[in-house]
């Protein structure tokens, strides 16, 4: 009698430890996400997008940065180093996450200036989680690629999915082998990770940080704020772009896709659309006819010659579906209008 009365009373105290947990864990919902580089430039509308289809009680953003809670409707912040292996695992774990967004990455101009941390940071937290989900804690990975993997003496137009790969930068070195890791944990372990090869985003929320092609948001500011700009890149170089709310739309189509449509376990082509910096000043005209450009093409010009200057992208438009919103036209208009109120003094 005595000895049942215990295990009634152990039992009891159990039930009640793990209601409270429960409550401080998340509302049942079948994706569990975490974001990491949730208040960079494409963390920050992921996020809220993601909390507007699975609720904020699923959603834990996460960076390197302070809680803020303008940039983030994330139901969770976890402060956190994602290098930092232990820790990261931990808030896995804690939190039950099954979909891993793992955005955290230095750009390719950054990468140039601190080699070994971009090696570091683009290469290793990858593996992290891909390991997780090998061991069966996480179900699905998102993790971005580059056009910069393609690199030189690679064709400059209309660049297809399964090309020879040689980029010079270690940004592109560093997104390559990222993209064989996926593959890797696929083909070995069933892992599923899924990859976007990003060209330039661009977009008016939060500002891009260290790219190359961060010269086609940084435009638009001094447009606005002083109506001229110097651009880091030469006139007649053309690159990939895409605007944000496409880039946002392709990623969850990617990851929202059946998994036996994913043809490509190392990462996607996405072309968006192809313009100089020539040619958007010619667009910004449009808006403000008195903007003025001139040129002075710094060390992110090499970066951009050996990048191409289309991509096609066939290949997602066929097994995924594809479609873009924005054209350079409509982009322009778009971030002219809501930057004018977003730097309003
Ligand atoms: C960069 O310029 O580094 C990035 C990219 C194209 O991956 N925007």
């Amino acid at each position: 009698m005595f000895p049942k009365l215990i295990n009634f009373f152990k039992f009891a105290i159990h039930t009640l430890n793990s209601k409270k947990n429960q409550s401080l864990h998340m509302e049942s919902s079948t994706e569990k996400i975490l974001i990491t580089g949730a208040l960079g430039q494409i963390g920050t509308e992921l996020t809220n997008r993601l909390v507007a289809i699975h609720g904020k009680e699923n959603v834990v953003a996460s960076g390197l940065d302070r809680f803020d809670k303008n940039l983030t409707s994330a139901g969770y912040y976890e402060r956190m180093d994602v290098t930092n292996t232990q820790l990261v695992r931990q808030v896995i774990k804690e939190y039950e996450i099954t979909t891993v967004y793992h955005l955290a990455s230095l750009l390719s101009g950054t990468s140039e200036k601190q080699p070994l941390f971009a090696w570091k940071l683009n290469v290793e937290p990858l593996i992290n989680f891909c390991e997780m989900a090998r061991e069966g804690l996480i179900k699905k990975i998102f993790w971005p690629s580059s056009i910069a993997v393609f690199g030189k003496g690679i064709p400059k137009e209309n660049v297809g999915q399964d090309v020879v790969l040689n980029p010079t930068t270690v940004y592109g070195i560093s997104k390559l082998a990222g993209e064989k890791w996926c593959e890797y944990y696929f083909d070995k372990h069933g892992v599923d990770v899924r990859s976007i090869r990003y060209p330039g985003l661009i977009s008016w929320k939060t500002p891009a940080g260290g790219g190359t092609t961060d010269y086609a948001v940084e435009i638009y500011y001094e447009a606005i704020e002083e109506g001229k700009y110097t651009s880091f890149i030469s006139e007649n170089t053309a690159m990939p772009m895409l605007y944000m709310d496409d880039a946002i739309n392709a990623t969850l189509k990617l990851m929202e896709a059946p998994k036996e449509n994913i043809t490509v376990r190392s990462s996607y082509n996405l072309g968006g659309m192809s313009f100089t910096p020539a040619e958007l000043a010619a667009e910004i005209r449009k808006e403000i006819p008195e903007f003025k450009i001139d040129y002075k093409p710094d060390f992110r010009q090499a970066i951009a010659d050996s990048w191409p200057a289309s991509i096609d992208d066939s290949v997602a438009k066929k097994d995924w579906g594809l479609t873009y919103d924005f054209d350079i036209t409509e982009m322009t208009r778009d971030m002219i209008k809501n930057l004018k109120t977003k730097l309003k003094p």
